[in-house]
């Protein structure tokens, strides 16, 4: 007889079937319609990384154990807001953006950094194809740094490949579960196929790129030889903030936050309020305009589902009895 409750850690997810490894082997088994009845919240019931609770047959998932942390973004649906979680019980984030071919698009990467943030899950940012580009790639290493997170500058091209930075990404592989986010074509998959021995994962032509075809479509868990895991995922075009508070939002940009305290008003939101230090900040060039404009656009984003009569355009909500200013 099967013995009761056996774990299984979740390595990817298809349609109608789950793949999980089990003391050592893989396994499929249907995504059965019970773990569909909780969660109603997130767009799927389960994610790659979680662990699950087998039923006694071993043949489908009773349940899914509670999660250490989770990545998660607000689900392209209509209606209702919806989380998708894009990996479960993780140690780190890699935001992967090339700075060309793909271009650099901040405001996807300041949106997966500060997932991470929300959740409390340490990140860094790699760029790639630094080979293509290196004036960009020293433009963009100079304002994430300013902005208080690591930035791994690498290029995996033949010839050009940037053997320091990616020996030190090899070493957080190694001491982490890790998830790599990013736009189709930054090249996630090239990167784990140079780190990961034995790997060979699907990577996509510039001509499929241009089609705007993803060429990973499926979230995979990989085992990595020398200890650690890593989770490909398919490319995101944005990465929006899943019911995120608009005071809370400064907090998930850390070169923001430490500034508030110099604002004249205690709620200040950073938009338009008299004797903004943070807006001062930016027009002095000591703040990146770019990390502003996406902290921005996820304040109008959260304002407006806080209150949906909002007038397009008014970016700023604030109650006038909440603007209080400081004592000085
Ligand atoms: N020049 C240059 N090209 C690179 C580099 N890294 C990746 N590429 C190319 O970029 C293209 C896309 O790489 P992928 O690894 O498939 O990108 P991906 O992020 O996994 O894309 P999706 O799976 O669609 O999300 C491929 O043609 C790679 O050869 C690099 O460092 N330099
Ligand atoms: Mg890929
Ligand atoms: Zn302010």
């Amino acid at each position: 007889m099967q013995p009761s409750s056996q774990q299984a850690l979740v390595l990817r997810i298809d349609a109608k079937v789950c793949h999980v490894e089990i003391g050592g082997e893989t396994r499929q088994l249907p995504l059965a319609g019970k773990l569909f009845e909780d969660r109603s919240h997130e767009k799927r019931p389960l994610a790659v990384g979680d662990r699950v609770l087998l039923d006694t047959t071993g043949r489908a998932i009773d349940a899914v154990l509670p999660r250490s942390s989770q990545l998660h973004r607000r689900a392209a649906s209509e209606g209702e807001e919806r989380a998708q979680v894009v990996a479960a019980n993780i140690t780190h984030v890699l935001a992967v953006a090339s700075v060309a071919s793909p271009p650099f698009q901040p405001e996807l990467v300041d949106g997966i950094l500060a997932a991470a943030a929300r959740e409390r899950i340490p990140a860094s940012l790699v760029l790639t194809k630094i080979d293509l580009a290196p004036d960009e790639a020293k433009r963009w290493s100079a304002a994430y740094a300013h902005a208080g997170v690591r930035v791994l500058a690498t290029s995996t091209a033949e010839g050009h490949a940037t053997e320091d930075t990616l020996r030190e990404l090899g070493v957080l592989l190694h001491q982490n579960r890790t998830v790599v986010s990013g736009l189709s074509g930054a090249g996630k998959s090239s990167l784990l196929n140079t780190l990961v021995p034995g790997v060979k994962l699907r990577t996509g032509s510039l001509n499929h790129i241009r089609q705007g075809r993803h060429t990973t479509t499926h979230t995979e868990l990989l085992a990595l030889p020398g200890g650690g895991h890593v989770l490909d995922t398919p490319g995101v075009r944005n990465f929006h903030l899943f019911c995120t508070g608009s005071q809370e939002l400064q907090f998930l940009f850390p070169e923001i936050s430490t500034l508030l305290p110099s604002c004249e008003y205690r709620s200040c939101l950073h938009a338009d309020e008299a004797n903004c230090a943070v807006r001062s900040a930016v027009e002095r060039g000591e703040l990146a305009a770019s990390r502003y404009r996406s902290y921005r656009t996820m304040l109008r984003h959260a304002l407006e589902a806080e209150d949906p009569t909002a007038q397009p355009g008014r970016d700023s909500g604030r109650g006038g009895g909440r603007r209080r200013p400081r004592r000085r």
